[in-house]
C-alpha cells in the first residue's frame, strides 16, 4: 500500500525542482558556485537533491511501520555488497529523466556523475550482494526490514594487475564522504569485551574488560517505485574515552590513544575472505561488535514500542545471514536473562522463534568454530550460555536415543583435538529455520554436514533459492534490453518478473530475435570500448564473448576454463583452415590475499593472455582477457555484453551462485554443471536451452570415495595432456617455467576439484556451444526463452517465501 502524502511513486517533480535543488544544495550545503564546482560537487549535490526526496518517504515508512505497531525483518549480515547507489535511487523513483534533464542544463552529464561514485564494496562476493538484492527486495514488497552490518572504512581491496599478479589495495570509499549515509548519535550502544562473569544478587552480571562504543549509520534503501524505504544500519566504532589524559600527560603519547586505535581496528577493514574463514580473533571481536549493537538495537526498539520482551518473536524476524553472526543467540539469551529477568528456558523459547539461519557453503573450511580458549577469554558469560544451551540439545540428543556419535557431531562443542565452538551448530539449534540457498544444496545440507542435527530437528531445515533483483540486474544495467521487452510484451514485467515468460511466445520471432542481438551487440561494443580504454586491448564485438566472472576459488573451476581455452589454442594452432567460432574468453574476479592457488590462477590466466593475444596465427578467433578488480559496477557493464556464461563449479560445491541467475536473465547461455542453482535454471528455461556437462554431485561424491585416477585419465586424453603439459613445463611462462608445475602436479597426484573427469565432457560441451552459436536465430531463440523463464529467479520471490516461512510478515 502506496501512501498517498508524498509524492506519487512515479514523480512528476518536474526536472526544474530538482535543477533548483541541485543549485541550492551546491550554494548552501556545498559552499560553491558553478564557476568554482568540481565535478565531485555537482555529484554530492545531486545525491542530496535526490536524497531529499528519499527522506520524506523514509519518514513516512517508518512511521506507517509505528503505526501499524508492525512486525519488522532484521537481517544481520557481516557483509552487504551493495555497489553504486545513485542510479538505483533514480531508477526506483522514476527520476532518472528528470535528473537528466536537471543536470543537462548546466552541461553536465548523468552517465559520467555516475562514474564517480565509488563502489560500496562491503562485501566478498555472492553472499554480500545477495544480501543487497534481498535489502532492495524487501523495500520493493513493502516489508519492513532493517539490514545489520559494518560500516568498514576499507571494503573490498581494489584490485591491481601487475606483470600478470594480482596487487592488492587499500579501497577508500569514503574518500570524498558518503553523501548516502546519516550518522545517528543518539543510537549508540557499548559493547563489551572480556572482563568476568559475577554473581550478584539479582543473577548473573557479565563485567567486561573491555568496552567500546558502536554508532549507528544509516543509509536508506529504495524499493521499486518508492513504495517504501527501509534503512541499511551500519556500524562504526570509537573509544569511549578517546584520550586517556593521564598517560597522555605522563606523556605517553601513543598509549594514550590506544584505545581508539583498539575501536578503529574493529571497522578498519573487510576480510577478503571467501568461502573460507578468517580465524584470527580480530574477526571474531568484528563477528560480536557488530551482533551485539545490533541485538540491543533491537530489544531496545520493541521494549520501546511494544513493552514486553517476551512479545519479541512477534514483532521481530531476525535473520542470520550464515554464521558470522551466530553468536547472536548467546548475546540474546544474555539479554534476556541478565538485563530483563527472564528464566532460561522462557528465554530460550523466545530466542529459538525470533531466529532465522541461513547456511551458503558446505565447503567443511568454511564452517566457522573457534577456539574454546579464545570464546571463553573474550565472551566469559556467553560461554556459561553456551554450556547451557548444550547440556540441553544433547540432552535431548540422548532422549531420543542418538549414538554417542550421532551426540558428539550435534554438540556445540567440537571435543576432538583442541576444543572449539562450532557456531553453525549454535545456530543451527538457536533457529526455529535453517535453510538453504538452492535445492541441492538443501538436500546436501540434510545428508551430509547437518545429517545429525536434522535427525534431532528435522522441521527445521527448509529451502530458499537464492534470487536477484531484477531492478539492479536488468532494468538499471541493460536499459537496452529492458525496451526491447517492453516493445514485446508491455511493461507488466517491470512490477513482476514472472511476467518476462509472456516472451515465451515469441521466442521464435524473427523481428525479436533480431531486436535482442542488436542490443546484445551494442552492450558488447560498450564494454569492448571501455575495455579499450582500460586495458588498451581491441575486442571483436561480433566473437562469442564467454564470460567467468566470480571470486576466484579452486572449485569454481577457472582453471578448468583456462586448461579448455590452451587445449582450444592448440586446435586453432594445428587446424587454423578450419571455421572456428571467435571467442573472447573474459576472466575477471579476487583472489583472497593468503590464497595461493587462486593469485597463481590469475597469473596463469594473464599468461595465457599475454601468448594468445599476440599470437598472429590465432589472430581473432581467439582472445583472453583478465579484467581487473572486478566488482559490482564491472559486473553490471560485463554481464549485458555476455553470451555464454561459465558456470562450471564442481557439483556439489557451489551452494547456488547468482552470477548465474544475472546472465540468464540478460540473455547469455549457460554453460554448467549441475550444481546449485543451475539445476533450477535448468529445469525453467528447458534442457535444450542450458549447455549441462560433467559428473554429478553424487557421482563426484563416489569418485571421491572410490579409486579415482586423474593421472590415467589426463595421460589418456591427448587433448588434455597437451594442454595440462605445455602448462607445466613453461610454455606459458618461459621467464619461470616452473611457476605452474605445482599446480599441474595436483591435477595428476589429487585432483580434488576433479578437472580431470570433466575436462572431456566440458570440452565436448564447448564444441556444442560453437555449433549452437552458427546457428544465429537458433541462439537468439534460446537466450529469448533464458529470459522469458527466469523471473523465477527474482529476489522478491525469494523474498517473498521467507516473508511467508519463516518470518511470518507475509
Ligand atoms: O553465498 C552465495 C552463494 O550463491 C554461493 O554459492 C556461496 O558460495 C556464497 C565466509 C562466505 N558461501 N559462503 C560464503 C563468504 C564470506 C565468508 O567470510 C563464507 N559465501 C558463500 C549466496 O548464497
Amino acid at each position: 500500500m502506496r501512501s498517498a502524502i508524498f509524492l506519487p511513486a512515479n514523480s512528476d517533480i518536474k526536472s526544474e525542482q530538482l535543477e533548483a535543488r541541485i543549485m541550492n544544495i551546491l550554494r548552501h550545503r556545498i559552499g560553491k558556485n558553478e564557476t568554482a564546482a568540481k565535478e565531485h560537487d555537482w555529484f554530492a549535490s545531486a545525491v542530496l537533491a535526490l536524497r531529499d526526496e528519499i527522506i520524506d518517504r523514509w519518514i513516512e515508512s517508518t512511521s506507517r511501520t509505528h503505526e501499524a505497531k508492525g512486525k519488522r525483518v532484521y537481517y544481520l549480515s557481516l557483509e552487504f555488497l551493495i555497489g553504486r547507489l545513485l542510479r538505483d535511487a533514480l531508477s526506483n523513483l522514476g527520476l532518472t529523466k528528470e535528473m537528466d534533464r536537471a543536470l543537462r542544463e548546466h552541461g553536465l552529464n548523468l552517465a559520467e556523475l555516475e562514474e564517480l561514485e565509488p563502489d560500496a564494496a562491503l562485501g566478498n562476493g555472492g553472499l554480500g550482494r545477495l544480501a543487497a538484492c534481498f535489502m532492495e527486495s524487501l523495500a520493493s514488497l513493502d516489508i519492513p526490514a532493517y539490514g545489520y552490518g559494518i560500516r568498514y572504512v576499507n571494503g573490498m581491496f581494489r584490485q591491481r594487475i601487475d606483470d600478470g599478479w594480482q596487487v592488492e589495495l587499500p579501497e577508500t570509499w569514503l574518500a570524498h564522504g558518503n553523501p548516502w549515509e546519516f550518522e545517528r548519535r543518539e543510537s549508540a550502544y557499548r559493547i563489551g569485551f572480556g572482563g568476568e562473569a559475577v554473581v550478584t544478587d539479582d543473577g548473573v552480571k557479565w563485567v567486561p574488560a573491555e568496552e567500546v562504543e558502536a554508532t549507528a549509520f544509516d543509509t536508506p534503501v529504495v524499493g521499486w517505485r518508492g513504495k517504501r524505504v527501509n534503512t541499511l544500519r551500519l556500524w562504526s566504532a570509537s573509544a569511549l574515552d578517546p584520550i586517556k589524559l593521564e598517560a597522555f600527560n605522563a606523556g605517553d603519547h601513543v598509549g594514550a590513544l590506544v584505545d581508539v586505535l583498539r575501536a578503529d581496528s574493529l571497522v578498519r577493514v573487510l576480510y577478503p575472505a571467501d568461502s573460507s574463514p578468517a580465524g584470527q580473533e580480530l574477526r571474531l571481536r568484528q563477528e560480536y561488535f557488530f551482533t551485539s549493537a545490533s541485538i540491543q538495537d533491537i530489544v531496545r526498539r520493541h521494549v520501546q514500542y511494544h513493552g514486553d520482551i517476551r512479545t519479541l518473536p512477534d514483532k521481530a524476524a531476525i535473520q542470520l545471514n550464515d554464521t558470522h553472526p551466530a553468536v547472536a543467540v548467546a548475546e540474546l539469551m544474555r539479554l534476556l536473562i541478565d538485563d530483563h529477568g527472564l528464566e532460561f528456558a522462557e528465554a530460550w523459547d523466545v530466542t529459538r522463534e525470533t531466529f532465522g539461519y541461513t547456511n551458503h557453503t558446505l565447503l567443511p573450511e568454511a564452517l566457522e568454530s573457534w577456539p574454546l580458549p579464545l570464546f571463553e577469554r573474550l565472551f566469559p558469560r556467553h560461554m556459561q550460555l553456551v554450556y547451557q544451551i548444550n547440556s540441553g540439545v544433547l540432552k535431548q540428543a540422548r532422549e531420543i536415543g542418538m549414538s554417542w556419535d550421532e551426540v558428539s557431531a550435534i554438540s556445540l562443542i567440537d571435543e576432538g583435538g583442541d576444543r572449539r565452538i562450532r557456531m553453525a551448530n549454535l545456530a543451527f539449534a538457536g533457529a526455529h529455520s535453517v535453510n538453504g540457498v538452492a535445492a541441492l544444496h538443501t538436500e546436501l545440507m540434510k545428508t551430509t554436514v547437518f545429517a545429525d542435527l536434522h535427525k534431532l530437528y528435522p522441521d527445521k531445515i527448509n529451502n530458499k533459492t537464492n534470487g536477484v533483483t531484477p531492478r539492479r540486474w536488468l532494468q538499471q544495467c541493460n536499459p537496452g534490453l529492458t525496451g526491447v521487452i517492453k516493445e514485446a510484451i508491455g511493461d507488466e514485467f517491470l512490477d513482476d518478473a514472472m511476467k518476462l515468460s509472456a516472451l515465451n511466445a515469441l521466442a521464435d520471432d524473427a523481428a525479436l530475435g533480431e531486436h535482442v542481438l542488436a542490443v546484445k551487440r551494442a552492450n558488447k561494443v560498450a564494454l569492448a570500448d571501455h575495455l579499450k580504454g582500460l586495458m588498451g586491448i581491441s575486442l571483436n564485438p561480433d566473437a562469442m564473448f564467454d564470460v567467468q566472472i566470480k571470486r576466484i576459488h579452486e572449485y569454481k573451476r577457472q582453471l578448468l576454463n583456462l586448461i579448455e581455452t590452451v587445449a582450444l589454442y592448440d586446435q586453432i594452432r594445428s587446424h587454423p583452415e578450419i571455421d572456428w567460432v571467435p571467442r573472447v574468453k573474459i576472466f575477471g574476479g579476487k583472489a583472497a590475499s593468503s590464497y595461493h592457488n587462486a593469485k597463481l590462477i590469475i597469473k596463469l590466466a594473464n599468461d595465457i593472455a599475454r601468448r594468445v593475444n599476440s599470437d598472429p596465427v590465432v589472430g581473432d578467433l581467439l582472445k583472453v582477457v583478465f579484467v581487473p578488480n572486478y566488482n559490482v559496477s564491472m559486473a553490471e557493464r560485463i554481464i549485458p555484453a555476455s553470451d555464454l556464461s561459465e558456470q562450471i563449479s564442481t557439483a556439489g560445491m557451489e551452494a547456488s551462485g547468482t552470477g548465474n541467475m544475472k546472465f540468464a536473465l540478460n540473455g547469455a547461455l549457460t554453460i554448467g554443471t549441475l550444481d546449485g542453482a543451475n539445476i533450477e535454471i535448468m529445469e525453467h528455461v528447458g534442457r535444450e536451452n542450458i549447455v549441462i556437462f560433467g559428473l554429478t554431485a553424487e557421482e563426484v561424491a563416489a569418485q571421491r570415495a572410490g579409486d579415482y585416477n586423474p593421472r590415467e585419465i589426463i595421460e589418456n586424453n591427448p587433448e588434455l595432456r597437451q594442454a595440462v603439459q605445455g602448462i607445466s613445463s613453461g610454455v606459458f611462462s618461459p621467464d619461470d617455467p616452473k611457476r605452474y608445475a605445482g599446480l599441474m602436479d595436483g591435477l595428476y597426484d589429487s585432483d580434488w576439484f576433479m578437472l580431470a573427469a570433466d575436462f572431456e565432457s566440458y570440452s565436448e560441451a564447448q564444441r556444442d556451444v560453437d555449433r549452437r552459436w552458427r546457428d544465429t536465430a537458433g541462439w537468439q531463440a534460446a537466450a529469448i526463452r533464458n529470459i522469458a523463464n527466469v523471473g523465477w529467479f527474482s529476489s522478491d520471490r525469494t523474498i517473498s517465501e521467507y516473508a511467508r516461512d519463516i518470518w511470518g510478515v507475509m
